[in-house]
């Protein structure tokens, strides 16, 4: 039962969809704006912006009109992930991740506070009650990627980084709420991830990306031999680490093949420097290739070093080329991008203008063979402008590639670009477009699965300046929409967005199908349900109970439109109170909160979910509880007190 609200079997949608009569949102008057405000932009902006055709309509949905793609989306350094629409570009959702989030209470709810602790390295629970807290929650969430089956979204998990506090998160796509939050331990500053694509997810693949003395105890700093980058492989389905492996050179992005034999990451700093200079001063750095059946091989063979609690193989330079090569690439190699072909990858330069194209049916030579050249990998390497950052696909053979200084975006053809590499005489760039400005991420619908069918491409800018009106130093990014199907590239969404998105996935709307509802018995109050059991409380019916254990007190409650079953109960002065409360609606968007007056708690309650927070009752008096998601005529009447009590009185 998708949209259509349980009690009735009338369609919302349906409703709403009846009276808009196809009400086009983005028309040409925008477009010509567009073009207007491009003109005036500078940066090194060479020709003017694209203005949006008129015909472009394909973007425009009348209100209620559903979209054809689900646009997954990072955050940067707000640490949720969010949820667009493609290619109306509304924002429809934010999953708190890694941050605290006061509309959901995330980040303070028992039940989430549980996923934080669960996966945290012992070193940092002592840090963090060092500091009188429980959790970071704080995060930088740059890439997110859905599991794989066969090289396709399977609609399972989304996985996701921080590279703040060096953590990999996922998130479940049937409730789209994380279920696990891993702190990954001996690596640091968690970068590049990807899910395996073949035969499945598998491994989720991640990067640390800054180096650390490999005994990291407080007695090296200038000594940089010590220092070492780990790459690290999870386990999707149980999100425990599988295995690390020990490279030279900070590890940036990743990715992997559609054979489900390699992985492989981009690589700056081979230098191992400490300073800026002594970072760029190569002209080359490398990518590292992983082979993942060796390293299996060498962990069964015993052929590790376990550093806590992680089997680590030792993969650095010149030590084994049994399970890592590195290929020379110029200059700080950035995004690494596997093409829809499942034969190419696209190495993007950064600092070097170009793209170097890895052809994984070489790689099997690579490694048979110690002493054969690692750039025989190579089959292509075209400039296409400068700061190449990141690579998507089209599914037809063409690469979109951002070119960050020039403010672009280059379309490219790979077969042409290997063609040119061979001394024919062609030209693998089709066309150029400004885009506003200086793009990191890219992302085409589909694309980074061989589902890739060429009809949307997402430009993530990371500079906005004059184009929207002004708030202040702070500026929001800007993101740009083109339709590509017709071969050319139409720009037909340029709008802000909050700090930062660094990439996206899009991701075609079957593949997702959320429920409308939680299971009553989902695992995510798993424990909550037990100690209610153990209280004698039933949390599926109608019911209240407050339950004094010691200076414990819980306090049960349900909620049903427009009422908490409990409207007072009492508490002293001291106690330490859970208060659990049950949302026994099932209907479509019936979700309440318990916000606690003046006592910084709140969380929501979607239709049959149970959350609980935990907190002192420090202050004697009475204090009102509200609902804080509206959610009936009388919402403002659902409420209720809780009365403290001094102590001793
Ligand atoms: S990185 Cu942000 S522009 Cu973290 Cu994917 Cu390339
Ligand atoms: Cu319940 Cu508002």
């Amino acid at each position: 039962m998708s949209d259509k609200d349980k009690k009735t079997g009338i369609s919302r949608r349906g409703l709403l969809g009846a009276t808009a009569g196809g009400a086009a949102l983005l028309g040409g008057a925008g477009g010509a704006r567009l073009a207007m405000l491009g003109g005036a932009a500078g940066v090194t902006a060479a020709a003017s912006a694209t203005p949006a055709k008129a015909a472009a309509g394909s973007a425009s949905l009348a209100p209620g009109e559903l979209d054809e793609y689900y646009g997954i989306w990072s955050s940067g350094q707000c640490g949720e992930l969010r949820v667009l629409g493609v290619p109306s570009m509304r924002e429809l959702m934010r999953i708190p991740v890694f941050n605290r989030c006061s509309a959901t209470g995330w980040g303070q709810t028992n039940e989430s506070l549980k996923i934080f602790e669960d996966g945290m390295l012992p070193e940092t629970k002592a840090f963090l009650n060092a500091n009188g807290k429980r959790i970071h929650d704080n995060g930088d969430l740059h890439h997110p990627h859905m599991s794989f089956t066969e090289g396709t979204y399977d609609g399972r998990f989304i996985f996701m980084n921080d590279k703040a506090n060096t953590r990999v998160a996922r998130v479940r796509c049937d409730v789209m709420k994380p279920d696990k939050i891993i702190e990954i331990p001996n690596a640091k500053a968690i970068h590049g991830l990807r899910p395996q694509k073949w035969p499945r997810t598998g491994y989720v693949f991640a990067n640390g990306e800054d180096e650390v003395p490999i005994v990291n105890d407080g007695s090296i700093l200038d000594d940089p031999d010590k220092y070492v980058n780990f790459f690290t492989a999870i386990d999707g389905d149980t999100m425990e680490i599988a295995w690390q492996v020990m490279v030279s050179g900070n590890l940036d992005n990743t990715d992997c093949d559609y054979q489900g034999k390699y992985a492989f990451s981009t690589s700056y700093n081979s230098e191992m420097g400490m300073t800026l200079a002594e970072m760029t001063e190569n002209e080359m750095d490398h990518v590292v290739i992983f082979n993942l059946a060796e390293i299996e091989q060498g962990i069964a063979a015993g052929d590790y070093t376990e550093m806590n609690g992680v089997k680590v193989i030792d993969g650095r330079k010149e030590r084994n080329k049994k399970y890592t090569r590195y290929v020379p690439i110029p200059n700080s190699p950035h995004g690494i991008n596997t093409a829809p072909d499942k034969i190419h990858v696209c190495v993007n330069g950064k600092l070097s203008p170009t793209v170097s194209v890895l052809d994984v049916r070489k790689f099997d030579a690579l490694f048979d063979d110690d002493s054969s050249d690692p750039r025989s990998v190579v089959v292509a390497e075209p400039q296409l402008g400068l700061g190449p950052l990141h690579t998507c696909f089209d599914g037809k053979g063409n690469a979109f590639t951002t070119l960050f200084l020039d403010s672009q975006v280059v379309k490219w053809n790979v077969d042409a670009a290997i063609r040119a590499h061979n001394g024919e005489d062609v030209d693998p760039i089709l066309q150029k477009e400004d885009v506003h400005y200086q793009p990191g991420h890219n992302s085409t619908s589909m694309g980074e699965t061989l589902e890739a069918d060429g009809k949307w491409y997402i430009s993530m800018n990371k500079f906005s300046k004059d184009r929207f009106l002004n708030v202040g130093p702070l500026k929001p990014e800007n993101e740009q929409l083109f339709a590509i199907e017709d071969g050319g590239m139409t720009l037909v969404h340029d709008g802000p967005t909050f700090a930062e998105p660094h990439d996206s996935i899009i991701v075609r709307r079957d593949i997702l199908s959320p429920r409308n509802a939680w299971d009553r018995n989902d695992p995510m109050w798993a424990e909550t349900r037990a100690q209610a059991e153990a209280d004698g409380v039933d949390i599926d019916d109608w019911a209240d109970a407050v339950i004094r254990d010691g200076d414990k007190v819980r306090v049960y409650m349900t909620s049903v439109a427009p009422t908490f079953s409990l409207e007072k109960f009492e508490v002293t002065e001291g106690d330490e109170v859970t208060v659990i409360v049950t949302n026994l609606d099932d209907i479509d968007d019936l979700t309440h909160g318990f916000c606690l007056n003046n006592h910084g708690v709140a969380m929501e309650l979607a239709p049959q979910a149970t959350a609980s927070v935990t907190f002192t009752a420090a202050k004697p008096g009475v204090y009102w509880y509200y609902c804080q998601w509206f959610c009936h005529a009388l919402h403002m009447e659902m409420r209720g007190r809780m009365l403290v009590k001094p102590r001793g009185a």
